[in-house]
């Protein structure tokens, strides 16, 4: 008897192809409006100083969605009666969200689970991605659930501890309750505290069970990556935190986690590796980042894990 198919549509941020595709997706990121010139450049030189023409999160997620594919596969290929088959749906870029649904429905997919490449849920942003999904797959008639956090799974928690762990050894001849981990996410507006938005509770949570398990006390959160707008957004930011600590609790060693993103890219690449890291120079921090999940096993069996979990619990309904 042949296997059924389950869509898996694995949802990313997105990012250009070359440099001259930065204006279209800036363009797309504010709905539609057209950044300014100084906007434009800003973002252009930020892209330069990381990518040198290839853009890593693109090759990233390429690769977690067919990690995935195939850890699905192979952890259920003797148990089950499914075969997992993934799809990309990129919130900014091509194939956009909606492509990846189309995508399904003409492969003659009839049910399907999403899952976005982040694991704490906000109405911004995995909300977002959701949204648009439901919406092309109600209008094409697919079957479709989601996956809208997972950011307690043991195996992430195992995945960042572990890189906690490892990134704690390069303060040499530091005690440990002197280095100050900061976890961090990509700040949002505000506005999202009124919504009762789940994310900071989440983030939180998070940084508390991988404080936990490895035994940390000297810890706190903050935000990054804020973008340019009127509005406020969720603070601390990072930046100010690193100025913070170092004037009044005169703070050396400082390590930044930043658990809210699951693959190397610009937020990551520029905001930490280039800008948090001028700024530690300039404040004579030593500061080190762990290092960005990736394709790393134990990430894809979480997605796996999650994935097959709502593909059986919709079987079942
Ligand atoms: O490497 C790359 O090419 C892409 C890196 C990238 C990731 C990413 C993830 C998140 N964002 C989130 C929220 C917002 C909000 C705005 C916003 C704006 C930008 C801009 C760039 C950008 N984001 Fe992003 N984000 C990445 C890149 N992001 C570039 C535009 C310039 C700037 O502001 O820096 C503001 C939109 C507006 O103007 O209205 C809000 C959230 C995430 C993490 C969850 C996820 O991955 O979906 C939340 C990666």
């Amino acid at each position: 008897m042949s296997k059924q198919r389950i869509g898996v549509l694995v949802m990313s941020y997105g990012t250009p192809e070359s440099l001259d595709q930065i204006e279209a997706y800036y363009t797309h990121i504010r709905r539609g409006n057209p950044p300014s010139p100084e906007q434009l450049a800003e973002l252009k030189a930020r892209y330069e100083a990381i990518v040198g023409g290839f853009f890593p999160l693109r090759e990233n997620t390429n690769k977690q969605v067919a990690g995935l594919e195939a850890e699905l596969n192979r952890e259920h290929s003797g148990d089950s009666e499914l075969e997992f088959v993934c799809y990309q749906g990129l919130k900014h870029a091509l194939p956009y969200v909606e492509d990846g649904v189309e995508m399904m429905v003409k492969d003659g997919i009839r049910q399907a689970v999403g899952v976005v490449l982040a694991p704490h849920f906000s109405t911004m942003s995995v909300g977002g991605y959701v949204k648009r999904a439901k919406e092309k797959a109600a209008e094409l008639g697919l079957a479709i659930d989601f996956v809208l956090s997972y950011h307690l799974h043991p195996l992430l928690l195992e995945a960042l501890s572990t890189r906690v762990e490892s990134a704690l050894e390069r303060f040499e001849g530091v005690a440990r309750d002197e280095v100050r981990v900061i976890f961090t996410a990509h700040s949002l507006p505000e506005k999202i505290l009124e919504m009762n938005d789940p994310y900071p509770q989440q983030l939180l949570e998070t940084s508390k069970a991988i404080a936990e398990r490895v035994g940390l006390t000297n810890w706190q959160f903050g935000w990054q990556s804020a973008g340019q707008t009127a509005t406020p957004w969720l603070g601390p930011d990072i930046l100010d935190v690193l100025r913070t600590i170092t004037a009044e609790e005169q703070v050396k060693n400082v390590l930044l986690c930043p658990i809210g993103f699951v693959s190397d890219h610009l937020e990551v690449l520029y905001d930490i590796d280039i800008e948090a890291q001028a700024l530690a120079s300039e404040l004579g921090l030593h500061l080190e980042r762990t290092e960005s999940l990736n394709t790393d096993p134990l990430y894809m069996q979480t997605l796996s894990d999650v994935v097959y979990a709502k593909a059986t619990e919709a079987l079942k309904v």
